[in-house]
């Protein structure tokens, strides 16, 4: 088994902005608080450093509400970042603002080509393949303007579809391993998967899905016990994190963070 998909040197975080209580959620279940969510996200990088990770912080745009989430605006992949163009009108910004600090991390930045849209939260990649969602956020044009970049990189890119009510394709998704995925049932049945390993979220969980491995650890939202209970016992060294702000912009782990390896360090 390879572990490129998982094994990494780097992430990159953005605090969150005090606007983030204008944040996009299709339901409002309330604001977050701004201070409570900077606490939450401050565990998050202190648990990603204690699995191995360098974290680069940057710092709130307030001009973005849900500029925090900075996994949707670009993709990371062996050594090139790809500046993607998110689907949601008021984050289309967020992709430019980030691409300098991209610039001075990555040895190849390219931009998404053409007028179409990807949020990087459509995107799951294992070693071999890019899975890409179609959603509300990623359209087929952009999708097409992807596929040459990762085959660029060694990776065939594959199609599938976010079912409607899902906001991104990674919010009911995870990878544990090169062969493993955690799913909630309701993604695992639409056979996207099919050829891996699935281990799916205990009922009423399904927000457990949005998971990260990182190098040893698997990161999962706390208050998802069976979930976790399942985990443990495939054989993963799993570590809760409290994610209540975040969720209640439709946010979970793997949207915080870019996650790569950088062979010489940064650039
Ligand atoms: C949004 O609707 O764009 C944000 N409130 C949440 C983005 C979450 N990102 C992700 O799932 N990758």
């Amino acid at each position: 088994m390879t572990d490129h998909s998982f094994r990494f040197t780097h992430a990159l975080c953005r605090r969150p902005a005090r606007s983030c209580t204008q944040g996009l959620r299709a339901v409002d279940m309330g604001a977050p608080d701004p201070d409570l969510f900077d606490a939450e996200h401050a565990a998050y990088m202190d648990a990603l450093r204690h699995a191995g990770a360098m974290v680069t912080v940057l710092e709130p745009l307030e001009d973005y509400p849900d500029s925090c989430f900075i996994e949707d605006p670009a993709l990371c992949l062996k050594g090139t970042a790809i500046v993607l163009r998110p689907g949601a009108p008021s984050r289309l910004g967020e992709a430019q603002a980030l691409k300098p600090v991209l610039e001075g991390m990555f040895p190849e930045v390219r931009d998404l080509p053409g007028t179409g849209f990807v949020d990087g939260g459509d995107i799951l990649c294992s070693d071999t393949e890019v899975m890409v969602g179609l959603s509300a956020r990623t359209d087929l044009e952009g999708v097409n303007a992807l596929r040459p970049l990762v085959e660029d990189l060694g990776y065939r890119l594959r199609i599938v579809e976010t079912p409607a009510d899902i906001l991104h394709f990674k919010t009911e998704s995870s990878l544990l391993d090169a062969e493993t995925i955690l799913a909630t049932p309701k993604l695992a049945a639409t056979g996207c998967f099919d050829g891996y390993r699935v281990i799916e979220t205990a009922p009423l969980e399904h927000a457990a899905a949005n998971a990260i491995r990182f190098n040893d650890h698997v990161f999962v939202s706390a208050g998802h016990p069976r979930t976790v209970e399942r985990l443990d016992k495939a054989g993963y060294t799993v570590v809760e994190l409290p994610m209540t702000q975040a969720a209640l912009l439709d946010g979970g782990l793997s949207c915080l963070s870019l996650r790569f390896s950088l062979a010489g360090g940064l650039t």
